[in-house]
């Protein structure tokens, strides 16, 4: 497979790719059907991956992160997905939806109780924001937080929380002032495994079987007020710029999986034989091939490039909204592209068990939903382009 030269890479970043390639594709990839199939958490890879420093890789090393920029971080997920998603989903999780919201908006103290732990993977994060009645429409949620002295009494039902069933601490987002809508949303640090946490129904998935998804329920759930993550009212603010983040992870998910089913559907179609020749000799293959190739690269430089945003905002503050939205969009609907495409391309054995080119199908069509529909995210770029609603 071509690489096509584009931004330069320091050897740091090659290096972390390398390293998350000789991983991902030794320690990883083989193991991956058995964690499709199981749905089992995958414990063992997962803590070595914190290991290695790839739980929290822009975190500063003072709070336990491996110190590295963005871009550091998508090679590194990238390469991971290219050998299993699922695992890519924890990943992606732990260091967007978590931990940097606590490295952005966390006070000292929460930085130390909570964000150290999960940057250096000796815990697991997660993010809960979506509920059984509100998934794009976020502002709408029903979860209240109600004052108690230094506490806040929670009640309510989350669900689609990815990693919940192994997560030790979960960034949560609950309705602290009904009347305010988006503004009496507020965000909390929450310890799993206290009283009136409990899990719910694990949702039973198409594809990313081994990410461990599952509803929470509070009931009573009493969390100090110290462990509020910004000012109350400012939750919807914080669950946004969070995503943001989390949709660059989810592009480099997407550009990861396509990538993945990419490279299987060239080998195919350099081996396969039809009617007395290579498929890849069929026009109709290697058009599909230089389509797929084509998305592919063009994903790659707007995942980069929202990287790179991303990276320049730490900076200046300013937001990288479009060009996260931009590059999840167009990588996810990549991945669903190229994942279809190599079905096809590998036939009867694209739709067998036996290759692995079936999961890189089902775990890519959650990219075009979770953390922003394609639609969600159609809104945002058209809404920021205009500037209507
Ligand atoms: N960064 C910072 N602030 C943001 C923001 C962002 N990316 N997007 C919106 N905001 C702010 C707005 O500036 C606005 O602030 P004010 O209250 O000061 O006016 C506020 O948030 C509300 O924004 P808006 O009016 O645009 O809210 P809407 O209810 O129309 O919702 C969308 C906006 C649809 C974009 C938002 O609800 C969304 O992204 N939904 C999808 C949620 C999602 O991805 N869920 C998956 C969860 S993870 S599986």
């Amino acid at each position: 497979m071509n690489e096509i030269a584009l931004f330069s890479m320091s050897a740091e970043h090659k290096m972390i790719r390398q390293t998350a390639r000789d991983f991902a594709q030794n320690e990883i990839a083989p193991a991956a059907v058995e964690f499709d199939e199981t749905g089992k958490f995958p414990k063992d890879t997962v803590q070595k991956m914190g290991e290695m420093g790839f739980m929290g890789i822009e975190i500063p090393e003072e709070y336990g992160g491996a110190g590295m920029d963005t871009l550091a971080y998508v090679l590194a997920l990238e390469e991971i997905c290219k050998a299993d998603a699922a695992h890519g989903t924890i990943m992606s999780v732990n260091n967007s939806l978590f931990c940097f919201g606590l490295l952005k908006f966390g006070t000292e103290e929460i930085k130390q109780k909570f964000l150290k732990p999960v940057a250096s993977g000796k815990s697991v994060g997660a993010y809960s924001l979506t509920e059984p009645m509100s998934g794009s429409d976020a502002g709408t949620m029903r979860t209240r937080a109600t004052r108690d002295g230094d506490y806040y009494i929670l009640n309510g039902r989350k669900s689609w929380v990815s990693s919940a069933p192994v997560a030790e601490f979960i960034l949560v987002f609950a309705m602290t002032d009904p009347d305010k809508r988006h503004r009496g949303i507020t965000a909390f640090i929450i310890e799993t495994g206290k009283p009136g946490f409990n899990l719910g129904k694990t949702e039973p998935k198409l594809g990313i079987r081994a990410s461990a998804t599952s509803e929470i329920v509070f009931e009573d759930y009493r969390v100090p007020v110290a462990n509020r993550l910004g000012e109350e009212g400012e939750g919807f603010k914080i669950a946004m710029t969070v995503l943001d983040a989390g949709r660059i992870g989810i592009a480099a998910q997407s550009l990861g999986i396509a990538e993945a089913a990419y490279e299987a559907s060239v080998e195919y179609s350099k081996e396969r034989e039809a009617f007395g020749q290579k498929i890849g000799q069929f026009q109709g293959i290697s058009f599909k091939l230089a389509d797929m190739k084509t998305r592919i690269e063009a994903s790659r430089l707007l995942v980069y490039n929202a990287a790179m945003a991303k990276e320049k905002s730490k900076e200046t503050g300013e937001r990288f909204t479009l060009e996260a939205a931009i590059a999840k969009l167009f990588a996810s609907e990549t991945a669903m592209f190229v994942s279809h495409a190599a079905v096809q391309i590998h036939g009867g054995m694209g739709y067998s068990k036996e290759l692995p080119v079936e999961r890189y199908f089902r775990d890519a069509k959650i990219t075009e939903i979770y953390e922003g529909t394609s639609e969600i995210l159609r809104t945002v770029i058209g809404r920021l382009e205009t500037g209507l609603r």
